[in-house]
């Protein structure tokens, strides 16, 4: 941190020396895993920057967004749109967490068999560590899987501020219905909090804000496509991770500007791994900040990710708003069209996702397939069958992990990925 922020932190309600706890560890897993990547594109400062602000100066901005009038929205899942807070005067930033804490206490209110990122949200509001939770004005559940529909019951008696969204769970004309519906009441759950009317300039211009950011990480996923890979999969998602947290406009600047870098790598060969290393794409649950556990097994294994079917990745940015709508209700439209294209495991049946995989595997040229599934997650691990056998029938070789948040799978884990790395080259 380049300032002193514990004034601030304790203005918010946290537990300082928790707080200093979780700090200390996150500082030394960033370094042993980011820092010690070896040819790094220069353009990685900016996120190890953001990184090492992420609950100081970034919070500090929100806080004097705050000041100015703006408000803070936090949110559980990419069906949350964007578009629709910017519109009316707020800043969204992503709350899901990717390591455990206050466990004993988590396991109080929910069951032990919950998936570790549900569990880890409550885990950083019972331990009170978390800046961005606690600067929120309103925070926005969403009804997708069964365990976080019931988890926000619980959440609902730790924050006074939760709206819940309900989510269709078919892709029929009803479940669109039912998404544009719940869309019109978040922009009026909004325009409440905030006091400002969404109008048709100030969404057109908040759809052109999201697809801009959206667009920058196409651009840097296009460049994954080269062999040498000209930056590790790590990296790459370091990138989707900070799309969640970072000022949208900055963002896509600093995202544009290292794929500039990254062209200029790809013309001199210059990967990050040498050229026929064995390319993976990663499929599955989402790996929130700072779940770096499965993406540093791999590629201290001898592979490289070139690709994420994931919330935290393809999935929750692959397609862009239509632009052209002229009213509210056009563009209101197009936000629905554009989210229920999100091929999250909670839609019944969801062939779109198996599709999008078999998709990924030919753009990335991956080598393999690794399943990532939380444990107790139904949705993603009762998924990972069929893309298993969709995988094999197509004579790509996949791998099936059910992991948590702990370390404690770290060395089994290790052995059964090096396995699979062998029988991909
Ligand atoms: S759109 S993936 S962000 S719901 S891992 S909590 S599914 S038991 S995170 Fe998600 Fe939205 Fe879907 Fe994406 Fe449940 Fe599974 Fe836990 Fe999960």
């Amino acid at each position: 941190m380049t300032e002193n922020y514990r004034a601030m932190w304790k203005d918010l309600g946290l537990d300082l020396e928790a707080h200093d706890g979780l700090l200390a560890v996150l500082g030394e897993a960033y370094q042993d895993i980011y820092l010690s990547q070896k040819n790094r594109p220069a353009g990685m400062g900016y996120f190890d920057f953001v990184m090492s602000e992420v609950h100081g100066l970034r919070i500090k901005e929100l806080l004097d967004e705050k000041k100015a009038g703006r408000k803070i929205i936090g949110s559980y899942c990419v069906f949350v749109p964007e578009e629709i807070a910017l519109a009316a005067n707020a800043t969204l930033v992503g709350l899901c967490s990717g390591a455990d804490f206050a466990m004993e206490e988590v396991e109080r209110i929910l069951p032990r068999n919950t998936c570790a990122l549900i569990k880890s949200s409550f885990g950083f509001k019972l331990g009170k560590v978390c800046p961005y939770l606690e600067s929120a004005d309103m925070i926005v559940g969403e009804n997708t899987c069964d365990g976080k529909k019931k988890a926000y019951e619980s959440l609902s008696d730790l924050v006074k501020n939760l709206y819940v969204m309900d989510l269709p769970q078919v892709k029929s004309d009803h479940g669109k219905a039912l998404l544009k519906a719940e869309y019109n009441r978040f922009r009026k759950a909004v325009e409440g909090l905030t006091g400002i009317p969404v109008s048709d300039k100030s969404l057109k211009q908040a759809i052109r804000t999201v697809n801009a950011k959206r667009t920058a990480i196409h651009r840097l996923s296009a460049l994954r496509k080269a062999d040498p890979a000209p930056i590790s999969g790590l990296d790459a998602l370091l990138a989707n991770q900070v799309f969640f947290y970072d000022n949208p406009e900055r963002f896509t600047e600093s995202v544009h500007k290292i794929c500039d870098e990254l062209e200029n790598r790809i013309a001199e060969k210059n990967g990050v791994f040498p050229e026929n290393t064995p390319r993976i794409l990663v499929s599955g649950c989402p790996q929130a900040v700072p779940n770096w556990k499965l993406p540093f097994i791999v590629e201290s294994s001898g592979a490289v990710i070139v690709g994420e079917e994931s919330c935290v990745g393809e999935r929750g940015t692959r397609n862009l708003t239509d632009e052209t709508g002229e009213t509210i209700e056009q563009m209101m439209d197009a936000i629905a069209d554009r989210y229920f294209q999100v091929d999250c495991a909670i839609f019944t049946p969801n062939p779109d996702r198996l599709k999008h995989i078999q998709e990924m595997v030919a753009a990335y040229n991956a080598d393999g397939v690794i399943h990532y599934g939380l444990q107790f997650c139904q949705p993603y691990l009762m998924e990972s069958m069929p893309v298993e056998k969709a995988m094999e029938d197509a004579n790509i070789p996949c791998l099936r992990i059910e992991t948590d948040y702990s370390m404690e799978d770290v060395g089994q884990l290790k052995t059964r990925i090096e396995a699979f790395i062998e029988q991909l080259r």
